[in-house]
């Protein structure tokens, strides 16, 4: 019996028969999953490196600069993620009949080490492609010092707010998820209220291969939301939904249970749109560090107790060298 096991076969499919599913249906990626975008289609054959923008031998990931190059002549950013994915309980056993080859490295007593080939169908690489790219995307995967900084609520109305403002952050992803443009076959649950629903769906980190690293999130409905900087004690029927009926959602789905997940919101978020992040607590998430990460239970108790809380309060995040809001910090004389 497999830990992952969901409690009910007949709810709940397994990220292995949905796997052997989505193989049996073919292509796996509709015109739904990929909304308008050409991305269905990179060309990353014709790609060249420019630049390594950050590796981690422990999570065995790479962030490529690449260039395009276009009929014109002038070559199109692009950044490329590599990554090799965790393993699959259930087809370790395919895994091991099927090797190519065991390549003997060295032997040493009863100790020994190899090489395990694979055919490509076990191989494979998550690629995550941003084409075309901007410098800020360029600028957000390149390793640089961080700097942790206290925002009072008066900070976050003098610099951050400004700052949110001045900058034309698109966010045409999360527009066309609410709206059905994009990924609509991979919503796994929506409550359609304007004002208190939300769409949960996996995150692009997570390839829903195994549950190890499971990581959905909760999209909000209406618009405006831009963090947790904007929440008070009117979000909490909002909040609760979120945090109920996603529970469920992913119980019935995937089978683990709320309690074995960390649900939480980032600040500062990557992107101005309320969001909620549902990641396996055993799963040790991008983004989920102290200095980031505000469990939603937490919020709304927080919201409970005071309905001003989260625009009154110091909240602590960390900022990258490079970074713009950094310098408006410094300008004010705040750091
Ligand atoms: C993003 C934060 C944003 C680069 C990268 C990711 N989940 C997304 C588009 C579609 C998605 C996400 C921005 C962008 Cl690699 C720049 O994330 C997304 N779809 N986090 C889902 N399901």
């Amino acid at each position: 019996m497999r830990a992952t096991s969901p409690p009910d076969e007949e709810m709940a499919e397994s990220p292995t028969a949905k796997r052997k599913r989505e193989e049996k249906d073919g292509e796996n990626g509709t015109a739904a999953s990929q909304g308008e975008s050409a991305a269905g289609s990179f060309p990353l054959a014709e790609m060249s490196v420019r630049k390594v923008l950050r590796e981690s031998a422990r999570d065995k990931t790479i962030f490529l600069h690449g260039q395009v190059n276009s009929a014109s002549g002038d070559g199109t950013d692009a950044v490329v993620i590599l990554e090799k994915t965790p393993f699959q309980e259930d087809s370790i056993a395919e895994l091991l009949k099927k090797h190519t080859q065991l390549q003997l490295q060295m032997s040493n007593d009863i100790y020994s080490t190899y090489h395990l080939y694979l055919p490509p169908e076990l191989n494979g690489i998550k690629t995550t492609v941003v084409y075309p790219a901007t410098e800020k995307h360029l600028q957000k995967y390149l390793r640089r010092e961080v700097y942790l900084i206290q925002e009072t609520g008066e900070d976050y109305k003098n610099i951050t707010l400004p700052f949110i403002q001045s900058q034309s952050f698109s966010i045409q992803w999360v527009y066309n998820i609410l709206e059905k443009k994009a990924e609509a076959d991979r919503i796994v649950y929506e409550n359609p209220d304007p004002a208190d629903g939300f769409v949960l769906i996996p995150d692009l980190k997570w390839n829903q291969k195994q549950l190890d690293d499971l990581y959905l999130i909760a999209i909000c409905h209406c618009r405006g939301i831009k963090s947790l900087r904007d929440l008070t004690a009117e979000h909490l029927p909002l909040l609760r939904n979120i945090s109920q009926e996603g529970k469920e959602a992913i119980v019935k789905r995937f089978g683990i249970a709320g309690t074995r997940l960390r649900v939480y919101l980032h600040y500062q978020p990557s992107y101005y749109h309320l969001h909620v992040h549902f990641t396996a607590l055993s799963y040790d998430a991008p983004g989920c560090s102290v200095e980031r990460a505000h469990l939603l239970s937490d919020v709304i108790s927080n919201l409970e107790l005071d309905s001003w809380y989260y625009e009154k309060r110091p909240l602590a995040f960390a900022l990258r060298a490079d970074e713009p809001l950094l310098k408006k910090f410094q300008e004010a004389g705040r750091v």
